[in-house]
């Protein structure tokens, strides 16, 4: 058998003991999740594949380029997963070409190299002195055209069927990026990173066509957006903590409403009495959810319409909130129970100017305080107050919490109220999960005054995207006993927003508002001057707000208009004014063409990094 093995073709042997080293770094090494038979399967082969791919192009070559190609691919890759390796050990995730290219993580990685080694490391290459062996004791093989084109022909064709089953494993694996670990199980680590290579060059191409000037352009219609006069709150909460909670898929309509005759939220119904707080507060984001809620609150600029712009532009100038509290002298830390990579959070919190970030690697997850996507939300929130309380004040701290995530899994013993009744399992379990995150955040409030944080703090709640989708319309309808038209759709966008100020009282707000205003809102709170600041949104506080809330796919709201799926209806009650006429005559036109500007400008500024030709500070 063996030497049957030694007497297959040298690129054969080499796909082979590559790819078997490359499967056991996988294995052994990187932490990589398992979620489905097919993934397994990819896991399994992507190494193989690729070894192969690669080595056998080998067969173009003569001589001892043949044999030099083989074995220089084979050092070189074993290098690629030995760097991967070390970077994995510091970081639990996979080299991108920008993280190589920042001079701090470079330093970190360089600084660090002894302590990341492993004894084990040389094992890594033992395939490669195989390899070298075996190709210098025997003669090149000589190929004629037609076995060449065959063996292009099969290599190419695996090739192709990995990356179209790895669409079936993981959808959407290449429009909407949420963890490399996905690329590389799937896919494997060298595709990975080549579609990070083509990804980047795209990046810097962009970037590089950009027109500087353009910025001048947006400064104007910004200005002239922006709400003219300043809230009379402006600086009523300076020097205070900023406690933001993102609340994991809680939409509006649970809000002082019932499920078998139990209240769904009573700790949040509550809270409405001494808070501000927005009724008609809608999200905003588009397919990076959670990553786009908080792009969004950190800059007041839109998300991308396709992708996470926390994958796609991390390595852009923001002018964001931790950085601007920054400057005021804030300190500001994330805390979320989930791995750091999960929408590439651990390089953009960098990027946005966030000093800290507490990740899974904070907490002490077990199996009886997790469920679902990870720690559970009291469990998480008792484990951060030690952390909280330790941070230098003043402190912009952000919580993103987790047990209400699709699909709301919730043990017996956590469930305060029953499952609803209907066809949807998502909706029935979605209020019992909603519920115990409403208690996780008032035992929060509970934590927060006997620490001493809550007086001088001011605490920011936001749901930060719908948790119940599209697909669960019949169920929803059957809940809210209405069948769910575009129109309601669009209404069921709204999430709760709280802007609890301790010793002040608050009111109930109900002018439309979204996540584009929390930025300019939170820090006139904070005494932030924001007059040179460029964004989208408007301060709720203040007397006039822009006239609309524009949605990533060009839907919007305003006093007096709906408009999505090309259809104009009149605000409140929901009857349609016109309907797909390219919307030459109707009352939405003038709004809707302000809404694809803003879109458009934002891009434009994400797109093309403008904001590195813009100076934050002067003062003009
Ligand atoms: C993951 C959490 C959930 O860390 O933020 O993300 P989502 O799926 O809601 O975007
Ligand atoms: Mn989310």
């Amino acid at each position: 058998m063996i030497k049957k093995i030694i007497h297959l073709p040298i690129y054969i042997i080499a796909s082979i003991l590559f790819g078997l080293k490359t499967l056991l770094v996988y294995a052994f090494v990187f932490d990589m999740s398992i979620d489905n038979p097919m993934q397994a399967i990819l896991f399994i082969l992507n190494p193989f594949i690729s070894a192969f791919v690669f080595f056998a192009l080998s067969i173009w070559l003569k001589g001892k380029y043949q044999k030099l190609f083989i074995c220089m691919g084979a050092l070189v890759g074993s290098i690629i997963i030995w760097a991967n390796t070390m970077f994995y050990r510091d970081f639990t995730d996979f080299i991108t070409i920008p993280v190589m290219f920042q001079a701090n993580n470079a330093g970190d990685v360089t600084n660090s190299i002894s302590t990341l080694f492993h004894p084990s490391d040389p094992l890594l290459f033992i395939d490669v002195i195989l390899i070298f062996f075996l190709s210098f004791k025997r003669e090149a093989a000589n190929y004629v055209r037609k076995k060449k084109s065959s063996i292009f022909a099969l290599s190419a064709a695996i090739l192709v069927a990995n990356l179209l089953l790895a669409q079936v494993a993981r959808p959407n694996l290449y429009t909407n990026v949420f963890d490399r670990e996905d690329f590389v199980k799937n896919i494997g680590l060298f595709n990975y990173h080549m579609y990070d290579i083509a990804l980047q060059a795209f990046t810097t191409s962009q970037i590089a066509f950009a027109d500087g000037t353009k910025i001048s352009e947006i400064r104007d219609y910004v200005k002239d957006v922006k709400s003219e006069e300043q809230s009379e709150l402006f600086g009523i909460a300076k020097d205070r903590n900023l406690i933001f909670i993102s609340l994991e898929s809680i939409q509006s309509f649970v809000m002082k409403n019932e499920v078998n005759g139990e209240e769904i939220t009573p700790f949040l119904n509550n809270l409405i009495d001494d808070s501000y707080y927005f009724e008609n507060f809608y999200h905003q984001v588009a397919q990076g959810k959670t990553s786009d809620s908080e792009f969004l609150v950190e800059n007041s600029l839109y998300p991308l319409p396709g992708g996470a712009v926390f994958f796609l532009r991390a390595q852009n100038e923001y002018n964001a909130m931790p950085e601007i509290l920054g400057q005021q002298g804030y300190y500001s830390a994330v805390f979320h129970a989930n791995n750091k990579s999960f929408w590439n959070r651990n390089n953009m919190y960098d990027t946005l100017g966030f000093k800290n970030f507490f990740d899974e690697t904070a907490y002490q997850i077990t199996e009886e305080n997790s469920i679902g996507w990870g720690l559970k939300d009291k469990s998480f929130f008792t484990q951060s107050i030690k952390y909280l309380q330790e941070l230098p004040k003043p402190f912009y701290s952000k919580f993103i919490t987790l047990t209400n995530h699709h699909p709301y899994e919730l043990g017996k013993e956590d469930a305060s109220i029953e499952p609803y009744d209907s066809e949807s399992t998502t909706l029935n379990q979605y209020f019992q999960t909603v519920r115990y995150t409403d208690e996780a955040v008032e035992q929060f409030f509970e934590q927060l005054k006997q620490s001493g944080l809550y007086e001088n703090s001011i605490i920011v709640l936001m749901g930060d995207h719908y948790g119940i989708s599209e697909y669960e319309n019949e169920a929803l309808g059957q809940y809210l006993e209405q069948e769910i038209t575009p129109y309601d759709h669009i209404q069921l966008q709204r999430v709760p927003f709280f802007i609890h100020i301790p010793g002040e009282e608050g009111k109930v707000v109900s002018k439309i508002a979204g996540q584009i205003d929390v930025k300019p809102t939170l820090l006139h709170l904070l005494g932030v001057d924001t007059e040179r600041d460029i964004g989208f949104g408007t301060d709720l506080l203040a007397e006039n707000r822009k006239e609309f809330i524009a949605f990533r796919d060009g839907s919007f709201v305003s006093d007096d208009y709906v408009y999505t799926n090309e259809t104009c209806y009149e605000q409140g009650t929901g009857s349609i004014l016109s309907e797909n006429t390219g919307m030459k005559n109707s009352v939405c036109e003038p709004i809707k063409e302000k809404v694809m500007q803003e879109l458009n400008y934002s891009d434009e500024i994400v797109y093309g990094d403008l904001f590195r030709f813009y100076d934050f500070q002067s003062r003009d």
